[in-house]
């Protein structure tokens, strides 16, 4: 495990983010007007009627301060001028096996309280007149005794808004989220080309990952031929398709907590596809490029249309110039999600809409609702790019009922759509200089 490993690169870079997340904290409490953080872990829930818990996701406040993604019932209090205290929840539990004794990189950087029960764990919070002064982040549920979180806006604000800008810890647990993931990716091509399911191209990308199902930041998904104009396809079909046309499969990996969110796309060789393809991925690294400090993402989301709506006309499948499909929203037809989103802590990380460290709201342009990020882009932020061109029925229908319908080349349309689509996805780091782009760079280091 990676936060167990003293030679891990993050170990190095771990006290300066914790200090980085202090010196936010101090801001984000005295914007508010509290004395203390509270961040609980979280608590496990359970289905109806039942004694069976749903997966336990950590509460993302928790886990900016900590590569712990398993310790449910815990807290990091953090106080302004004190060392951060972690109550570590390590229950008696001979059904289940408990959490290992605090160990690892991190584990220095805190006064650690071991407790047996959750209940414990709230005695060593802040107690009396000063529980009115705590600022506790996390999901209000009546199994987690201590504190109810009160989520002050000011303060979650200002943390969201200063997660934009990773830390050097964070940029490297990036890079190794990329490298785990793109070892699934070589393997799952393998599979593909070998002619397996949908599942066994899963399992094949589990396997190179070392991840388990549970690990993953995201569902991935795993579609073969027409699955990839299911934008979420959600099923990973045991049997095989009568052809392996097509493949889509987005999938990520996670490093202490940061996950990486990769996309790829390949064909059997058919000619159009694979043009479409390279047109995607052509598109891809010029919008990659674009990742710079001051760059409005609002913007890369519009180039990326007309890009792809080029890449449509090149190659014969929409005879209208880019602009005029942009203008008519025929290239939503074919690219009808954002281009991408910021990465983090979480697979679609915080704070994409906001105008500025206490608050407002940049909405998405018009007729462009799932763009998730509308924030000019600063150092040492990390975004996707993903942009896709897709043959999705539902959303072709209107169009050939539509007065645009002369013209599409409605012909090679039908041909593609037993493709599916295609999707391109990377993950792209701003810097004063040219981008970085983990995903590539991490490519091209696992060949
Ligand atoms: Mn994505």
């Amino acid at each position: 495990m990676t936060a167990d490993n003293p030679h891990t690169p993050l170990a190095a870079l771990y006290p300066a983010h914790v200090q980085t997340l202090c010196a936010r904290a101090d801001e984000a409490l005295a914007a508010g007007g509290f004395e203390h953080l509270l961040l609980p872990s979280g608590t496990l829930r359970y289905q109806f009627l039942d004694d069976r818990p749903y997966p336990f996701a950590a509460n993302p406040q928790f886990k900016a301060w900590l590569p712990l993604e398993q310790v449910p019932d815990s807290w990091l209090a953090y106080t302004p001028g004190r060392r951060p205290r972690l109550v570590y929840c390590q229950p008696d539990d001979y059904w289940h096996l408990p959490p290992a004794p605090p160990h690892g990189y991190w584990a220095e950087q805190f006064e650690i309280i071991v407790v047996r029960s959750a209940a414990q764990a709230a005695e060593h919070l802040p107690t009396g007149s000063a529980t009115a002064r705590c600022a506790i982040l996390g999901e209000p549920d009546w199994r987690l005794p201590g504190r109810v979180p009160n989520n002050p806006t000011p303060v979650l604000e200002r943390l969201h808004w200063a997660r934009a800008v990773k830390t050097a810890y964070e940029l490297e647990a990036l890079r190794m989220a990329n490298a785990r993931a793109v070892r699934g990716h070589l393997a799952a091509e393998e599979a593909f080309r070998a002619g397996a399911s949908e599942r066994a191209i899963h399992d094949a990308y589990l396997q190179a990952t070392g991840h388990n199902d549970l690990d993953l930041p995201y569902d991935s998904i795993v579609g073969l031929n027409e699955h990839g104009a299911v934008l979420h396809y959600q099923y990973k079909r045991r049997d095989l398709p009568a052809a392996h046309r097509s493949l889509l499969i987005d999938a990520g990996a996670t490093a202490a907590g940061y996950c990486a969110d990769i996309t790829r796309s390949y064909g059997d060789g058919d000619e159009l596809f694979q043009a479409l393809i390279a047109g995607v991925d052509g598109v891809e690294q010029a919008l990659c490029a674009m990742v710079r400090p001051g760059v409005d993402y609002r913007d890369i989301h519009l180039d990326c249309h007309r890009l792809l709506a080029g890449v449509l006309r090149d190659l014969g499948i929409v005879r209208m110039d880019p602009e005029s499909q942009l203008e008519t929203g025929v290239s939503s037809v074919f690219f009808p999600h954002g281009v991408g989103h910021y990465l983090g802590l979480q697979v679609h990380d915080v704070g994409g809409f906001m105008a500025g460290p206490d608050g407002g709201r940049i909405e998405p342009p018009d007729g462009h609702p799932f763009l998730r990020l509308t924030r000019s882009l600063v150092e040492e932020a990390v975004v996707t790019i993903e942009p896709g061109l897709y043959f999705i029925p539902m959303l072709l229908a209107p169009l050939r009922a539509g007065p645009h319908a002369d013209a599409v080349d409605w012909a090679k349309v039908e041909h593609l759509q037993a493709f599916g689509g295609v999707r391109i996805e990377d993950n792209v780091r701003a810097t004063a200089d040219r981008p970085e782009n983990l995903t590539r760079d991490a490519w091209a280091a696992a060949r």
